[in-house]
């Protein structure tokens, strides 16, 4: 009697280990793959300045993930979200900075949408301190990125080369993690 029932135990155990082992190693593999599919976070620094004359910064690609640093000197600016794209329509807005470095992380929440970014001090969004991104995934590949201005100089792709250093934030990181969730979901349904 204990014989038989110490024999149906010990099948028990070897008939579930593989395909505990399979799992992990399913779910390791899936890991690396969507790890491995995501194409790396870019950071573009963009001056920021009121346009010496008045025009847009040209509406511009990043993806999500991303981090835009924006910079200047002398005289004072800000950068504030404004979901309406409209510098006379402040509904909803986020404020970001009023110090230079201020930096903004795309989400997954920003991609497939327009993201303008303006700055909200006198008349500067109204003659052109305002620019829009075009936010896609986090896996897009080949995204082509613009750092023009519109007068104040280049802006360029990278780590900032002087201070001020980017504020900390936790966008990054928990944009990266969802889409990681993101991907194996996707992947085991
Ligand atoms: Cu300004």
């Amino acid at each position: 009697m204990s014989f038989s029932c110490y024999f149906k135990t010990d099948l028990i155990i070897t008939s579930s280990m593989p395909s505990f082992l399979q799992r992990s190693a399913i779910l390791t593999a899936l890991a690396a793959i969507a790890s491995s599919s995501m194409a790396s976070a870019e950071t573009i620094n963009l001056p920021w300045c009121k346009p010496p004359t008045p025009g847009d910064y040209a509406t511009r690609t990043a993806k999500e993930g991303d981090t835009v640093i924006f910079s200047w000197a002398g005289e004072a600016h800000n950068v504030v979200i404004y979901p309406s794209g409209d510098c006379l329509n402040p509904k909803d807005k986020t404020f970001i900075s009023e110090m230079s470095g201020a930096s903004y992380t795309f989400t997954a929440d920003d991609v497939g949408t327009n993201t303008t970014l303006v700055c909200s001090i006198s008349d500067h969004c109204m003659v052109g301190q305002k620019v829009t991104f075009e936010v896609v995934p986090a896996d897009t590949a080949d995204v082509e990125y613009d750092t023009s201005t519109p007068g104040c100089g280049d802006g360029f792709l990278g780590e900032p080369t002087e201070p001020p250093a980017p504020e900390p934030s936790g966008a990054a990181s928990w944009g990266m993690a969802t889409a990681v969730v993101a991907g194996l979901v996707g992947m085991l349904v």
